[in-house]
């Protein structure tokens, strides 16, 4: 990668990135490609290390601010940058909703291997990352591109499928456990049912969390991933969010009625939320 990108990165403590041609990567969505208005010729492909503390009923990576926030920042100053080397050049910044699959830009960029829980494993951050990109029309090798390399899966020793509470990583259930609790609507008893015995009001790490890459994982330098964190969601802490507390959260996307319903299964409707 350039040097100079390679320095920015570190910077914001970002120690996984890799630089590929657009046409090396799986276009998941040409709508979204085409929605931005040029045509793309490189991505920088980059990790986020989140939070791998103790959490009580929400998941690590929704226990911080809503990651999106950061991956806007980075993203803009991923732009920023590059806008002074180069000002004619066109750039999309994304997390989410890329028009490329970016587990599969992370796993050809050779910054992680491929889990049988469907997730991206790094080496020293084990599966514990977000992942961003940026799209842009400057030619891959000005920016240093590397070529692809094989995609390498992890082990299979079935650690992630058998601790999973759903079973849907077994071939068996329906959705998976963090899904449940980010679905809208009545939940049937049997998922409530789930999500009391696996305390989760928010998602679920117990993929993750049985996955021997994840036993001793680093703690991210990433300082955003430990402001305002909440261990433990229940109504009171819901309640007291303003509209901007709220929407500042990873588990804001759904409204403020799918993290109530999760509560009030875990606490009793009425019931004094601990
Ligand atoms: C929607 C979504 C969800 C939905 C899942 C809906 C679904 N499709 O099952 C919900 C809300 C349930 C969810 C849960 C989680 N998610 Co999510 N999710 C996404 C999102 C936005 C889109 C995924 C999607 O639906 N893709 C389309 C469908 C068709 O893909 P798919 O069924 O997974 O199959 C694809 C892959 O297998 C893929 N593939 C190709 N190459 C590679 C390479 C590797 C390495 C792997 C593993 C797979 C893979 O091929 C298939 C076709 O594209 C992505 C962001 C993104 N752009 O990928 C984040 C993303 C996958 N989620 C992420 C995270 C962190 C999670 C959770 C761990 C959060 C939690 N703790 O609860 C769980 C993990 C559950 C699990 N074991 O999969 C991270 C994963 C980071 C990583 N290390 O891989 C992502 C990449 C977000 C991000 N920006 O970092 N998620």
């Amino acid at each position: 990668m350039n040097g100079k990108l390679s320095e920015l990165l570190q910077s914001m403590n970002i120690e996984y990135c890799a630089v590929l041609p657009y046409a090396d990567c799986i276009e998941a969505t040409p709508r979204i490609r085409e929605r931005s208005g040029f045509a793309p010729k490189a991505v920088i492909i980059y990790l986020l290390p989140y939070y791998t503390g103790k959490t009580v009923n929400i998941s690590g990576y929704a226990s911080s601010l809503d990651y999106h926030i950061l991956l806007r920042e980075v993203g803009e100053k991923i732009i920023f940058f590059l806008s002074s080397y180069y000002p004619n050049a066109k750039f999309r910044s994304f997390g989410d909703h890329s028009p490329i699959d970016e587990r599969h830009a992370a796993l050809i960029g050779g910054l992680g291997i491929a889990g049988d829980n469907g997730l991206l494993i790094n080496e020293k951050y084990g599966s514990y990352v977000f992942i961003g990109d940026v799209i842009t029309d400057i030619d891959p090798d000005l920016l240093g591109a590397t070529a692809p390399i094989e995609p390498v899966g992890c082990e299979h020793c079935g650690a992630c499928r058998s601790a999973c509470p759903t079973g849907i990583l077994r071939g068996e259930g329906a959705d998976c456990l963090s899904a449940i609790t980010q679905r809208k609507g009545e939940l049937t008893e049997s998922e409530k049912a789930l999500m009391r015995e696996f305390n989760t009001a928010w998602g679920c790490d117990r993929c993750q969390s049985f996955c021997p890459h994840n036993h001793t994982p680093r703690l991210t330098p990433i300082e955003f991933f430990y402001r305002d964190r909440i261990d433990l969601l229940n109504r009171e802490i819901l309640d007291s969010m303003d509209a901007a507390a709220f929407s500042a959260r990873a588990f804001a996307w759904r409204g403020r009625a799918v993290p109530e319903r999760n509560v009030d299964i875990l606490f009793g409707d009425g019931a004094e939320h601990k």
